[in-house]
Order: C-alpha cells, then sequence, then structure tokens
C-alpha cells in the first residue's frame, strides 16, 4: 500500500465522520467502475458507521453491471442541505449524474481521471490509478482499524477494478492494483460468476456483433473506425449503452493502434465519440475535438459529417507518424 496522498485521504476520512448523511455520487451512463466504486464505499461505510445514513444517488444505472444490485435511491432535496456528498469516479462535476449534488454543504472528489476542471472542497485525484474502485480499496487498506470490507463490498470492487483495467490487461494496471485485487479476492470471491456476468451474451448479440464486423472500416494507416447511425440504433434497438459498448469491438486488430466508434445521438445533430489506442496516445485528439480522456481511452464530440471525416484523418496521421517514428507497435 502506498502513503501518497495520505494527508487528504485522512481529510476525507474526518469529514465522513464528521456527517451523519453521506450521499455518494457517479458519472452519468455509469459502467463497472462507477457503480462498483460508489456501492463499494458505500458499503463500507455502512459497516463501518452504522449510524450513519449512507445513500447511492444517481440518475441513470447499468444494465450491464446490473449483477451489482445498484441502489436506485431518491432523496427530496432537503436531505442534502446537512450532508456530505461524496463523487466518484468523476473528472468533471457537469458529468454527475446527480445533480442535486450542488445543494449538499460540502462535496468531497475520489477520482482518476485527468484533473482538467477541478471540483469538490476536498478533492483526492490519482490519474495513474487503474480505477476509482482500486482508490476506494487503498483508502479502505489505508484507515484498515476503521473501515470494514465485507464480501459484498469486496465484489463491487474488484468488478470495477476488473473491467476499467481491461481485465488487468490496460497499462494503468499496476502491480498495486495486482494486490489490492488480490487482497479483494481473499475474500472468497466467485470469480465464475462475476466473470459470466460480465462476459456471456445472449445469441442475438452474436448476430449483432457479426453486422457490425461488417460495418467496420480501417483506414489506410490503420485506424479502424464505425459509425453507430440512428438507424443502427434503431434497428438493432441499442440502449445507450450497448451503443457506446461498439467500441469494444474493434480492439484487437492487427496494426490498428487507434479505433473510434461515432455514435449519433437519436435526438440531435450531435456525433458522441469513443477513442481507443495501443501504444500511441489519443486524449490530445479527443481535447481537439473538444472532449478528453485518458492516454489511450478518450471521449469527444462533432457535430458534422466534415467534422467527423477531419477527427478520422487526424487520427489516421497520428497513426500513420507513430508507426513511421517507432517500433514494437502490434
Ligand atoms: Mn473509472
Amino acid at each position: 500500500m502506498d502513503n501518497k496522498n495520505f494527508e487528504i485521504k485522512k481529510q476525507i476520512l474526518d469529514k465522513i465522520k464528521e456527517y451523519d448523511r453521506i450521499i455518494i455520487g457517479r458519472h452519468f451512463r455509469p459502467d463497472g467502475d462507477a457503480v462498483g466504486s460508489t456501492m463499494g464505499f458505500a458499503t463500507i461505510l455502512r459497516e463501518s458507521f452504522p449510524k450513519k445514513e449512507v445513500f447511492v444517488v444517481n440518475e441513470d444505472y447499468s444494465d450491464y453491471v446490473a449483477f451489482l444490485d445498484d441502489d436506485k435511491t431518491v432523496l427530496a432535496d432537503e436531505a442534502y442541505a446537512d450532508a456530505l456528498f461524496v463523487a466518484i469516479d468523476t473528472g468533471t462535476s457537469d458529468r454527475l449524474s446527480n445533480k442535486k449534488y450542488v445543494l449538499a454543504k460540502e462535496i468531497v472528489k475520489i477520482d482518476h481521471h485527468v484533473d482538467n476542471i477541478p471540483y469538490g472542497d476536498i478533492s483526492w485525484v490519482e490519474d495513474r490509478r487503474s480505477s476509482a474502485c482500486e482508490m476506494i480499496v487503498d483508502f479502505a487498506l489505508t484507515f484498515k482499524d476503521e473501515l470494514k470490507v465485507t464480501k459484498r463490498a469486496a465484489e463491487c470492487l474488484f468488478t470495477g477494478i476488473a473491467t476499467d483495467s481491461g481485465r488487468f490487461r490496460f497499462s494503468s494496471t499496476s502491480g498495486e492494483t495486482m494486490r489490492l485485487a488480490g487482497y479483494l479476492l481473499d475474500f472468497g470471491l466467485d470469480l465464475e460468476t462475476i466473470y459470466s456476468n460480465l462476459y456471456l451474451e445472449e445469441f442475438d448479440y452474436f448476430k449483432f456483433q457479426a453486422y457490425i464486423f461488417g460495418q467496420m472500416k480501417v483506414t489506410e494507416n490503420g485506424v479502424a473506425y464505425i459509425v453507430v447511425t440512428r438507424e443502427m440504433q434503431k434497428e438493432w434497438n441499442l440502449s445507450n449503452e450497448e451503443a457506446s459498448n461498439v467500441i469494444s469491438l474493434l480492439n484487437s486488430i492487427k496494426g490498428s493502434i487507434i479505433w473510434l466508434a461515432f455514435i449519433e445521438n437519436p435526438f440531435d445533430e450531435e456525433v458522441r465519440v469513443r477513442l481507443r489506442s495501443r501504444f500511441v496516445t489519443i486524449n490530445k485528439l479527443a481535447e481537439k475535438y473538444g472532449g478528453g480522456g485518458h492516454e489511450c481511452a478518450a471521449g469527444a464530440t462533432v457535430h458534422s459529417a466534415e467534422e467527423l471525416q477531419c477527427l478520422i484523418d487526424d487520427a489516421d496521421a497520428i497513426s500513420r507518424d507513430y508507426k513511421a517514428n517507432n517500433t514494437g507497435w502490434m
């Protein structure tokens, strides 16, 4: 365990002790890490401080990790005035699913995204971490005499680490990630059930995959991309989450070190872009198109077919230059 940022962690623990009501939130369109970290943290706080009211309150939920049995609490505005709001896994406050966070007395931020637009009265950000869940485990172990981790919390936190690290495959996976995940495994987690929940798909989904493989394109210098059109989303009855997850179908093509999914917004002209890469970094490219994120996983937005093509061309040039000047990529 590393004691970097011990002072900030201590401030957060003290703040939690100070409040009787703690409301926990995360980013909208939640993924495994967002759900796992908030539910895991809530479980730890409830076990450790049974007299406190601890709520996880958000406005949207995940189908993908529904097995984590997310809280769907709705709280009256009045409940916020004397509460501490803990925002986890959310880089910027505009991405918070629970818009009522502004009503809370104080805000704590715990996150592993690049801290471009800081927020919160206390902010603990470590952008080298694989996941917010990894930070929650680190937090629990930093104060292991006061915080109680249970098997239920361990299941939530392990799921978040496993999903956000690409099953311990992304370069954000460190020895520390493995040690903390190992600590969680020791609670007797049922890996077969967890991974079955994460991997198994309906037969129809495989037909959808075959369709996507037929639609995707690869540029001259190896940028794989797909446009998930409105029509496609309607025809295949895709949820927002399912449409976004199409990006993961492009991630294993030899020579494609950058891959992109363009997801048309069903309600306006906006097109959401998910950018992924290996070896080469693409967060600068995302920033150029009004977005940002991690070095190898970022998001952006384009507003026209022309802008969409520009982004593909830019990505192609980055891929070309990287391949020309580096070896060892695949
Ligand atoms: Mn995350």
